[in-house]
């Protein structure tokens, strides 16, 4: 169909990379890999991670959501999700920032495991509750990563604040809650969502029922 083939599964991460495929209106084939086969030989051939999601373009992989946000945004320019020179700074710092700091200091907290504050030196997030307090006074100040421009920055970091406060891995923020709101808002979330939904239910469908 396209020359995008998309390695994922509904209960995944590799919805936000659902999303931001239908940011950049490109078609896809969608391969859902299950559970028990990501450590398959022939998963592990596209990620020797042996997790979801990947994407394979014109035979460049691409692992890690949120570089392959930041790929998409670049090789399709015409989305125009990638920054402007002004946008730059905001962009990559937060992209970063999501995918290292704020991931690190969720899974730990989830995980009930914090810094002592001594300790703190040490972790690139320095504490779970500094996190917070730093991207709340950030939503609080703009609409979006980079201000008053949607970009793929906001798919990546936009999930994960949905999802932290929906699993309540992050705490609910006024803030918080009206970047989700505008985020949720887009039909491109909402048509990423529906299909992931409906491949949901045909995953659950296809499971053997009990006798
Ligand atoms: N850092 C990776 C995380 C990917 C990841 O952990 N995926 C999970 C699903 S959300 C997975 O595949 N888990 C299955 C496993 O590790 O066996 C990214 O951003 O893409």
């Amino acid at each position: 169909m396209g020359d995008i083939i998309f390695y994922t599964n509904p209960q995944s991460r590799g919805r936000l990379v659902r999303w931001m495929l239908e940011e950049i209106g490109q078609p896809s084939d969608t391969e859902i890999i299950a559970y028990d086969q990501l450590k398959s030989d022939r998963y592990l051939a596209v990620n020797p991670m042996g997790k979801v999601p990947a994407i394979n373009h014109r035979d460049h992989i691409v692992t890690e959501c949120a570089a392959i946000c930041a790929y998409l945004a670049d090789v399709f320019p015409e989305a125009r999700l990638g920054p402007t020179d002004d946008e730059k700074a905001d962009y990559y710092r937060w992209l970063f920032y999501a995918a290292g700091p704020l991931e690190q200091a969720v899974v730990n907290h989830h995980a009930g495991w914090d810094p002592a504050p001594e300790q703190g030196r040490m972790f690139g997030y320095g504490s779970y509750d500094k996190v917070v307090a730093v991207l709340d006074e950030l939503f609080s100040l703009r609409d979006f990563v980079c201000g008053e421009r949607f970009t793929a920055a906001d798919v990546y970091v936009g999930s994960a604040i949905m999802w932290g406060t929906q699993f309540g891995t992050l705490p609910g923020r006024d803030s918080f809650n009206r970047y989700s709101d505008r985020l949720k808002s887009r039909e491109q979330f909402k048509r990423a969502w529906a299909k992931d939904d409906e491949a949901q239910a045909e995953m659950a469908a296809r499971q053997p029922q009990p006798a």
